[in-house]
């Protein structure tokens, strides 16, 4: 998309006549930033923005230096390992694996990365290695959009600078087109999966036997999301175009016209699934993030890439909808298709982050710069961006891929606007990727960004994305070997040249299905958001949009469900009931339900279940109220339940030459020392002796003054504290027994304590599975001396810590063998491991909603559970901030007072208690999980 623009806005037009009326056209290009502001934030220097490409560029070895040492030909590298990751000989985590082909996919993701970062050598070394080592005939079953957009378009994308290489005339002169052939052979293994009626693709397909035959093992499937049969056209209309063969610029074509078919016609939204032989909405949710976002970025860049009006039109169209009924600026809110006035949810998802880029090739500056701020100011509340966020910014969930969505968006931005602000937005995501994200052997997900605490899982998209639009919003033109303005960047930041565009037209012209005329050339001055139009007047434009947002992210209040009707104001008539002030012992509330079409239903177990049936309701604001106040409820009751469970801990290991990189997910346990309330622990570890610590220690001089190691099992949890506390130990970590357990696969829990007063225990104790326990027992291993820290979350690693003397490696008597902890770790554990699994969400899966109800949630009396920590604020109607545990205490009190059959519990908040059926948000994580990684 630089694409987009980098070509127009006033400089001579190429000789590609669809991209010259596409910039025309359509008001979409970007400016280059040829100069930095010297008003609003300092300029960069040369010298300094040189500085931070070499740091990418350092970073961007780290990475792929190691997935090269260490896990090619696998399909990625798993960074605290330090080892590939190949699909079976790890736990499976679910859809996500559907992206692991064992195809070298990270190799193949890279490899135009090489050529953008200006190694020239390495990428020609990579192209070698993936003609001579890359099966694409495994008897695996692939997610087909995964395939397209990382295999498929990294092959594309190494195929187009290869050739732009080559007739440079110095490297790759061996090069026969053979990345393209191996394109083409994996074009035809997707193919199967477009037999459907409908023409939208199989989620899944299988490369060696394709779909539906038995040894195929997929093809049942019946459903599949927006994005994932929207995102083909870019890669698979470059394949036509590349190699004459047609057929995949008609399939993805086909596809595209089915889902334009059934867009909502009142609202012009999409929904997030569909079912992929009848047509029909599975998910009527809409919004630009998961499941949808990069639906629309095709439809803008087919535009650009291809030339066909009708993709414009399409995308302008859902683009007003999208400005109309998602857009709140600076949010982005899914909305029902049908009901788009109607939130679908009150939290955002990490993947929306690249729609202010997309904005930015729209040519629609300012709500890009919006949304871009408020994502900064999440970011830098948390370090990343968590994977969903409420509207107050609150973590909703915690995980953070390294996803590049954010550093995309920055790049466009800055390219669009020119403000040296954006290139200091850069240098944030540098620092906090270096300072948290990357461990010795590359670069770790996030498990959770408030912990600091890592995944073993660094992502192809990483190297394909984010390393490039970082180095590129550093760098100057002179520094990349080639004009990046000629390529249009797939949503996978593959290139693709822009002179396909008039290559092999015929598909194109056979299905244009509204005309053009050919403007002239001078209308490029009018139709960028070109800074010499638009900001000469103003060149602290994009600094005055940010600034009335500076505070949004601190300052704000929930927002629960935002849009408040205007007429209700206006009317003077009462607001509508919201969730968290719902009483069940008001009389006046209650009739409010009862206008809402929502009934209050006692359970015989003295719980109490609300269900909306919407035909009861009053009138059809009425049934509205009630579907948004049950979906408060719900939304209410899910971060309640959420924020019972203790946080997890974190066990950071400090010593050489880990220095903090390693942050691992720790359980907590319900006695001993709360890390939350105290300082953190830091010392030595040393395995106790017997491991199990079920008895008396016999090396009590090993543990004195350490952290003691003590495995899962054979005794309860607190019985191990007491023993490794009577040795003179100063903390302790419990490691699973159960191998090959993992926090990436197990849900984690607290440690129970054993029934009785464990007020005697003064030590924190955590609790590690038995992957992220390894780590340290393979640290004892090498190192001999290993310190860690016990914390709620990972602290900062300051200097300090590189600074601190090098352990001794002669403590002999601290040091645990390799053979006495894995003889040890046979043992099985019999008793506490029902005592400690106390957070389930699902402990009455009995109270779910029956069959024929529109809506329900379920209030159970005996879910006790504990006062939230944070302090929260609300937003009252008036839009004043009001502290929601005040409120809540008042409330809890009346309740107690008055209402027998409502038992709230003693000091419990009204909505505490109510089991969530959560139905909407898991759909939501799962889908994302399964579709886009
Ligand atoms: C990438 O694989 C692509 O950008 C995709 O469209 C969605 N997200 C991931 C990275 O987050």
């Amino acid at each position: 998309m630089s694409e987009a623009g980098g070509r127009g806005c006033g400089s001579p037009v190429p000789q590609r006549a669809p991209w010259s009326l596409v910039a025309a056209t359509a008001a979409i290009c970007l400016v280059s930033a040829t100069s930095v502001w010297t008003v609003g934030a300092e300029p960069m220097s040369r010298e300094e923005k040189q500085k931070l490409g070499n740091q990418v560029l350092e970073m961007f070895d780290h990475a792929y230096g190691n997935y090269m040492e260490h896990a090619y030909p696998a399909d990625e590298l798993m960074p605290l390992t330090c080892r590939g990751r190949v699909r079976g000989q790890e736990p499976s985590r679910g859809d996500v694996d559907d992206a692991l082909g064992k195809f070298s996919l990270t190799l193949i993701d890279s490899l135009d990365t090489l050529v953008v970062l200006n190694k020239t050598k390495e990428f020609e070394d990579a192209v070698r290695k993936v003609l001579r080592d890359v099966n694409l005939d495994n008897d695996v079953v692939v997610s087909v959009f995964e395939t397209n957009i990382r295999v498929l378009g990294g092959l594309l994308g190494g195929h187009s600078l290869a050739i732009m290489l080559k007739e440079k005339g110095e490297h790759m002169q061996w090069y026969n087109d053979e990345l393209l052939q191996m394109a083409k052979q994996l074009g035809y293994k997707l193919l199967p999966a477009f037999n459907t009626t409908s023409g939208l693709p199989y989620p899944r397909i299988n490369l060696k036997f394709g779909i539906r035959k038995p040894e195929a093992r997929t093809g049942t499937e019946t459903d599949t999301c927006t994005a994932c049969a929207g995102t083909l056209i870019l890669e698979f209309a470059a394949l036509s175009r590349f190699t004459g063969a047609t057929i995949f610029e008609e399939y993805a074509r086909k596809a595209l016209d089915f889902l334009w078919e059934k867009r909502q016609r009142s609202s012009n939204l999409v929904g997030v699934t569909i079912n992929i032989h009848t047509g029909d909405w599975v998910r009527k949710d809409s919004g630009v993030g998961a499941g949808i976002d990069s639906y629309y970025e095709y439809l803008l860049k087919a535009y650009v890439l291809l030339g066909d009006d009708s993709f414009l039109e399409r995308f302008n169209t859902h683009y007003d909808a999208i400005m109309r009924y998602i857009s709140q600026p600076p949010l982005l809110l899914d909305v029902h298709i049908h009901k788009p006035m109607l939130n679908a949810r009150t939290w955002m998802d990490a993947l929306l982050a690249f729609f202010p880029g997309l904005q930015v090739l729209k040519g629609d500056i300012r709500p890009a710069i919006e949304t871009h701020e408020m994502l900064y100011q999440v970011i830098k509340k948390h370090n990343f961006l968590p994977e969903a966020f409420t509207t107050d910014f609150r973590v909703h969930w915690a995980q953070h891929p390294l996803r590049p969505e954010f550093a995309e968006s920055t790049y466009f931005l800055y390219k669009a606007t020119g403000d040296p602000y954006y290139l200091e937005v850069g240098k944030t995501l540098i620092e906090n990727l270096n300072k948290y994200a990357r461990v010795p052997c590359g670069f770790a997900a996030m498990k959770d960004v408030r912990t600091g605490s890592h995944e073993d899982r660094m992502d192809s998209f990483f190297l394909a994305e984010m390393f490039k639009y970082l180095y590129l919003l550093f760098a100057d033109k002179e520094d990349i070997i080639f004009d990046i303005e000629d390529y249009i960047f797939t949503t996978e930041a593959h290139l693709l040249p822009l002179w396909l565009s008039t290559t092999n037209q015929s598909i194109s012209k056979k299905n244009t299905t509204s005309e053009y005329t050919e403007l002239d050339d001078s209308n490029f001055d009018w139709t960028c958001p070109n800074t010499q139009i638009l900001f000469p007047n103003d060149p602290l434009y994009a600094q005055s949009i940010r600034e009335p947002l500076k505070n949004v992210v601190d300052k704000s209040c929930p927002r629960g469900i935002i849009r408040v009707r205007e007429e209700s104001f206006r009317s003077g008539a009462k607001p509508p009931l919201r969730a968290r002030d719902f009483m069940a012992t008001n009389p006046e509330h209650l009739e409010i339900l009862k206008k809402m079409g929502v009934s209050l239903i006692h359970l015989k177990d003295g719980r109490v279940q609300l269900v909306q049936h919407a035909i009861q309701a009053a009138s059809s604001i009425d049934a509205e109220d009630g579907l948004r106040f049950m979906q408060e409820m719900i939304e209410l009751s899910s971060q309640q339940q959420k924020e019972q469970q203790l946080p997890p801990r974190a066990v950071q290991i400090v010593s050489h030459p880990f220095f903090g990189r390693v942050v691992l997910t720790a359980g907590p346990a319900q006695f001993g020392l709360d890390l939350s309330k105290h300082k953190e622990t830091r010392g030595f570890v040393a395995s106790s002796k017997p491991y199990n610590g079920c008895s008396e220690l016999t090396n009590p001089e090993a543990v004195m003054g350490k952290i003691a190691l003590i495995q899962r099992g054979q005794c309860m949890f607190a019985e191990k504290a007491r023993n490794i506390q009577n040795a003179g130990a100063i903390g302790g970590i419990v490691i699973d027994d159960n191998e090959g357990s993992s926090s990436d696969t197990a849900p984690l829990f607290q440690m129970a304590g054993d029934g009785k007063d464990t007020d005697d225990i003064k030590i924190p104790m955590l609790f590690l599975f038995s992957k992220e326990g390894s780590i340290i027992l393979d640290a004892i291993r090498e190192y001999e001396e290993v310190e860690v820290l016990l914390s709620d979350k990972a602290k900062d690693r300051d200097p300090e810590m590189e600074n601190e003397e090098q352990p001794s490696s002669e403590n002999d008597s601290q040091n645990q063998s390799a053979e006495q902890i894995s003889s040890s770790s046979q043992e099985v554990d019999l008793v506490d491991q029902e005592s400690s699994e106390e957070n389930s969400l699902n402990s009455h899966p009995e109270s779910l909603s029956p069959a024929d109800m529109d809506n329900a949630a379920s209030i159970s009396p005996s879910e006790q559970t504990s006062n939230p920590t944070e302090n929260h604020e609300t937003t009252n109607l008036n839009g004043e901030c009001t502290d929601l545990d005040n409120q809540l205490q008042e409330q809890s009190e009346t309740e107690e007072d008055s209402n027998p059959n409502v038992s709230w519990g003693k000091k419990v908040q009204p909505i505490d208690s109510i089991l969530a059926d959560w139905n909407e948000d898991i759909e939501a994580f799962e889908m994302m999980e399964k579709d886009e990684l």
